[in-house]
Protein backbone atom coordinates (compact mmCIF):
# COMPACT_ATOMS: atom_id res chain seq x y z
CA UNK A 1 0.00 0.00 0.00
CA UNK A 2 1.09 3.47 -0.42
CA UNK A 3 1.26 5.38 2.80
CA UNK A 4 1.55 9.43 3.36
CA UNK A 5 3.30 9.84 6.80
CA UNK A 6 3.88 13.46 7.76
CA UNK A 7 4.90 15.59 10.28
CA UNK A 8 5.11 19.77 10.49
CA UNK A 9 8.75 19.93 11.56
CA UNK A 10 11.70 18.43 10.90
CA UNK A 11 12.10 17.26 14.31
CA UNK A 12 8.73 15.15 14.34
CA UNK A 13 9.97 12.99 11.00
CA UNK A 14 13.70 12.61 11.36
CA UNK A 15 13.13 9.82 14.14
CA UNK A 16 11.00 7.99 10.77
CA UNK A 17 13.60 8.70 8.25
CA UNK A 18 16.15 7.18 10.76
CA UNK A 19 14.31 3.88 10.98
CA UNK A 20 13.08 3.39 7.31
CA UNK A 21 16.79 2.63 5.86
CA UNK A 22 17.58 4.44 2.74
CA UNK A 23 15.49 6.46 0.82
CA UNK A 24 14.88 8.78 -1.97
CA UNK A 25 14.27 12.65 -2.25
CA UNK A 26 12.11 14.74 -4.69
CA UNK A 27 11.86 18.63 -3.99
CA UNK A 28 8.46 19.51 -5.28
CA UNK A 29 6.08 22.77 -4.08
CA UNK A 30 8.29 23.80 -1.50
CA UNK A 31 8.83 20.50 0.69
CA UNK A 32 11.00 17.80 0.06
CA UNK A 33 9.43 14.49 0.09
CA UNK A 34 11.25 11.06 1.20
CA UNK A 35 10.51 7.93 -0.20
CA UNK A 36 10.90 4.51 0.58
CA UNK A 37 9.80 0.69 0.61
CA UNK A 38 9.33 -0.36 4.54
CA UNK A 39 8.19 -3.59 4.99
CA UNK A 40 6.15 -4.51 1.80
CA UNK A 41 4.65 -0.90 1.54
CA UNK A 42 5.49 2.27 -0.48
CA UNK A 43 5.97 4.91 2.07
CA UNK A 44 6.03 9.23 1.20
CA UNK A 45 7.06 10.69 4.05
CA UNK A 46 7.59 14.69 4.69
CA UNK A 47 7.31 18.08 6.87
CA UNK A 48 5.33 20.36 5.82
CA UNK A 49 6.47 23.18 7.53
CA UNK A 50 4.20 24.92 10.77
CA UNK A 51 0.82 25.67 10.26
CA UNK A 52 -2.58 24.73 8.39
CA UNK A 53 -1.92 26.54 4.95
CA UNK A 54 1.81 24.43 4.94
CA UNK A 55 0.21 21.21 6.12
CA UNK A 56 -2.52 21.34 3.95
CA UNK A 57 0.03 21.67 0.41
CA UNK A 58 2.14 19.38 1.82
CA UNK A 59 -1.31 16.67 2.23
CA UNK A 60 -2.31 17.45 -1.04
CA UNK A 61 0.95 16.76 -3.03
CA UNK A 62 1.30 13.44 -1.06
CA UNK A 63 -2.31 12.43 -2.23
CA UNK A 64 -2.33 13.95 -5.86
CA UNK A 65 1.19 13.56 -6.99
CA UNK A 66 2.56 10.71 -5.19
CA UNK A 67 -0.83 8.93 -4.79
CA UNK A 68 -0.82 8.04 -1.48
CA UNK A 69 -3.73 5.66 -0.05
CA UNK A 70 -4.08 6.33 3.20
CA UNK A 71 -2.00 9.19 5.18
CA UNK A 72 -0.93 8.93 8.98
CA UNK A 73 0.29 12.00 10.81
CA UNK A 74 2.55 11.63 13.71
CA UNK A 75 3.81 14.90 15.88
CA UNK A 76 3.31 16.87 19.02
CA UNK A 77 1.24 18.45 20.98
CA UNK A 78 -0.74 20.85 23.90
CA UNK A 79 -2.15 18.79 26.46
CA UNK A 80 -5.23 20.29 27.38
CA UNK A 81 -7.02 17.34 29.53
CA UNK A 82 -5.37 17.07 32.84
CA UNK A 83 -5.19 13.32 32.16
CA UNK A 84 -2.56 13.96 29.15
CA UNK A 85 1.02 14.39 30.68
CA UNK A 86 4.25 14.97 28.65
CA UNK A 87 5.38 12.56 26.79
CA UNK A 88 1.97 10.73 26.71
CA UNK A 89 0.02 9.93 23.57
CA UNK A 90 -3.34 10.75 22.03
CA UNK A 91 -5.23 10.12 18.50
CA UNK A 92 -7.16 12.31 17.17
CA UNK A 93 -10.69 10.64 17.33
CA UNK A 94 -12.11 14.06 15.69
CA UNK A 95 -10.12 17.77 14.98
CA UNK A 96 -12.07 20.84 14.44
CA UNK A 97 -10.47 24.60 13.59
CA UNK A 98 -10.74 26.42 16.95
CA UNK A 99 -9.54 29.70 14.99
CA UNK A 100 -12.37 29.87 12.73
CA UNK A 101 -14.91 32.49 13.71
CA UNK A 102 -17.33 33.27 11.56
CA UNK A 103 -19.74 34.14 14.54
CA UNK A 104 -20.93 37.25 13.30
CA UNK A 105 -22.96 35.45 11.02
CA UNK A 106 -24.70 33.00 13.61
CA UNK A 107 -22.37 30.12 12.78
CA UNK A 108 -20.88 28.37 15.61
CA UNK A 109 -17.24 28.86 16.31
CA UNK A 110 -15.24 26.12 13.87
CA UNK A 111 -17.78 26.43 11.67
CA UNK A 112 -17.63 26.75 7.76
CA UNK A 113 -20.69 26.67 5.70
CA UNK A 114 -20.83 23.32 3.93
CA UNK A 115 -17.70 22.11 5.92
CA UNK A 116 -18.45 20.09 9.51
CA UNK A 117 -17.19 21.38 13.01
CA UNK A 118 -15.69 18.07 13.82
CA UNK A 119 -13.55 15.89 10.77
CA UNK A 120 -13.61 11.84 11.98
CA UNK A 121 -10.48 10.19 11.30
CA UNK A 122 -10.49 6.77 10.23
CA UNK A 123 -11.99 4.62 12.69
CA UNK A 124 -10.43 1.20 10.90
CA UNK A 125 -6.62 3.18 12.06
CA UNK A 126 -7.87 4.08 15.38
CA UNK A 127 -8.74 0.23 16.35
CA UNK A 128 -5.41 -0.92 14.21
CA UNK A 129 -4.15 1.80 17.01
CA UNK A 130 -5.49 0.64 19.66
CA UNK A 131 -4.46 -2.79 19.49
CA UNK A 132 -1.22 -1.65 18.57
CA UNK A 133 -1.14 0.17 22.34
CA UNK A 134 -1.84 -2.88 24.17
CA UNK A 135 1.06 -5.25 22.36
CA UNK A 136 3.29 -2.02 22.99
CA UNK A 137 2.26 -1.81 26.63
CA UNK A 138 1.92 1.95 26.27
CA UNK A 139 -1.18 4.07 27.29
CA UNK A 140 -3.06 5.67 23.98
CA UNK A 141 -5.52 8.36 24.54
CA UNK A 142 -8.38 9.27 22.64
CA UNK A 143 -10.13 12.65 21.83
CA UNK A 144 -10.64 15.08 19.83
CA UNK A 145 -7.85 17.66 18.57
CA UNK A 146 -8.09 21.22 17.95
CA UNK A 147 -6.01 22.95 15.29
CA UNK A 148 -5.17 26.50 14.90
CA UNK A 149 -2.57 29.28 13.90
CA UNK A 150 -1.36 29.73 16.98
CA UNK A 151 0.97 28.52 19.28
CA UNK A 152 -1.18 28.34 22.55
CA UNK A 153 0.60 29.47 25.62
CA UNK A 154 -1.99 30.55 27.62
CA UNK A 155 -4.26 29.31 30.33
CA UNK A 156 -7.13 31.45 29.28
CA UNK A 157 -7.19 30.59 25.71
CA UNK A 158 -6.39 27.02 26.69
CA UNK A 159 -9.60 26.61 28.88
CA UNK A 160 -12.02 28.73 25.95
CA UNK A 161 -10.58 25.76 23.51
CA UNK A 162 -11.53 23.83 26.11
CA UNK A 163 -15.39 24.60 26.47
CA UNK A 164 -15.93 25.39 23.18
CA UNK A 165 -14.35 22.15 21.73
CA UNK A 166 -14.80 19.61 24.30
CA UNK A 167 -10.87 19.55 22.89
CA UNK A 168 -7.92 17.54 24.55
CA UNK A 169 -5.10 18.60 23.35
CA UNK A 170 -4.43 20.86 20.84
CA UNK A 171 -1.89 21.55 17.70
CA UNK A 172 -1.94 23.61 14.44
CA UNK A 173 -1.63 21.16 11.84
CA UNK A 174 -4.05 18.43 11.99
CA UNK A 175 -7.47 19.79 11.00
CA UNK A 176 -6.21 21.23 8.00
CA UNK A 177 -4.64 17.72 7.16
CA UNK A 178 -7.83 16.14 7.80
CA UNK A 179 -10.29 18.70 5.43
CA UNK A 180 -7.52 17.30 2.40
CA UNK A 181 -8.33 13.60 3.47
CA UNK A 182 -11.83 14.12 3.99
CA UNK A 183 -12.21 16.00 0.53
CA UNK A 184 -10.02 13.32 -1.41
CA UNK A 185 -11.50 10.63 0.30
CA UNK A 186 -8.61 9.06 1.76
CA UNK A 187 -8.40 7.61 5.35
CA UNK A 188 -6.37 9.33 7.76
CA UNK A 189 -4.96 9.15 11.14
CA UNK A 190 -3.29 11.53 13.52
CA UNK A 191 -0.85 10.92 16.90
CA UNK A 192 0.63 13.46 18.43
CA UNK A 193 2.67 13.02 21.81
CA UNK A 194 2.27 15.89 24.77
CA UNK A 195 5.14 18.13 24.39
CA UNK A 196 3.71 21.25 26.89
CA UNK A 197 0.76 21.95 28.17
CA UNK A 198 -0.07 24.95 26.10
CA UNK A 199 -0.16 27.54 29.14
CA UNK A 200 2.54 30.28 30.42
CA UNK A 201 5.54 27.66 30.21
CA UNK A 202 4.63 26.33 27.27
CA UNK A 203 7.78 27.27 25.05
CA UNK A 204 10.05 26.28 27.45
CA UNK A 205 8.34 22.80 27.58
CA UNK A 206 8.23 22.77 24.02
CA UNK A 207 11.88 23.14 23.66
CA UNK A 208 12.58 20.73 26.39
CA UNK A 209 10.17 18.09 25.21
CA UNK A 210 9.99 18.46 21.49
CA UNK A 211 12.58 15.84 20.85
CA UNK A 212 11.47 12.95 23.03
CA UNK A 213 8.13 13.48 22.55
CA UNK A 214 8.08 13.35 18.54
CA UNK A 215 10.41 10.24 19.02
CA UNK A 216 7.63 8.50 21.22
CA UNK A 217 4.82 9.55 18.56
CA UNK A 218 7.28 8.15 15.61
CA UNK A 219 8.33 5.00 16.98
CA UNK A 220 4.51 4.10 17.65
CA UNK A 221 3.54 4.72 14.09
CA UNK A 222 6.13 2.75 12.65
CA UNK A 223 4.57 0.28 14.48
CA UNK A 224 0.78 0.96 12.70
CA UNK A 225 2.73 1.32 9.29
CA UNK A 226 3.85 -2.32 9.63
CA UNK A 227 0.43 -3.60 10.37
CA UNK A 228 -1.51 -2.02 7.95
CA UNK A 229 -2.91 -4.07 5.75
CA UNK A 230 -2.24 -7.00 8.32
O1 LIG B 1 3.96 22.67 14.37
C1 LIG B 1 3.63 23.48 15.47
C2 LIG B 1 2.46 22.89 16.20
N1 LIG B 1 3.07 21.84 16.97
C3 LIG B 1 2.21 21.22 18.00
C4 LIG B 1 2.17 21.95 19.31
C5 LIG B 1 1.41 23.09 19.60
N2 LIG B 1 0.60 23.85 18.83
C6 LIG B 1 0.00 24.92 19.41
N3 LIG B 1 0.18 25.27 20.70
C7 LIG B 1 0.98 24.51 21.49
N4 LIG B 1 1.13 24.84 22.79
C8 LIG B 1 1.61 23.38 20.94
N5 LIG B 1 2.47 22.45 21.45
C9 LIG B 1 2.80 21.58 20.46
C10 LIG B 1 4.38 22.29 17.35
C11 LIG B 1 4.72 23.48 16.51
C12 LIG B 1 4.69 24.72 17.39
S1 LIG B 1 5.35 26.16 16.64
C13 LIG B 1 6.99 26.04 17.21
C14 LIG B 1 7.93 26.98 16.51
C15 LIG B 1 9.30 26.82 17.06
C16 LIG B 1 10.36 27.43 16.19
N6 LIG B 1 10.34 28.64 15.70
N7 LIG B 1 11.44 28.85 15.03
N8 LIG B 1 12.16 27.75 15.09
C17 LIG B 1 11.55 26.85 15.82
C18 LIG B 1 13.50 27.65 14.49
C19 LIG B 1 13.48 27.16 13.08
C20 LIG B 1 14.46 27.57 12.20
C21 LIG B 1 14.48 27.11 10.88
C22 LIG B 1 13.51 26.22 10.44
C23 LIG B 1 12.54 25.80 11.30
C24 LIG B 1 12.52 26.25 12.63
Amino acid sequence: MKIAIMGAMREEIDPILESVGTYQTLEHAGNVFYTCTYKNHELVIAYSKIGKVFSAITASVMLERFGAEVLLFSGVAGGISKELKIGDLIMASALCQHDVDIVAFGHPYGFIPEGTLMIESDANLRSLASEVAIDMGVDLYEGIIATGDQFVASGERKSWIQQTFNADALEMEGASVACVCQNFGIPFFVLRAISDTADGGASDDFDAFLKTSAAESAKFILEMVKRIGD
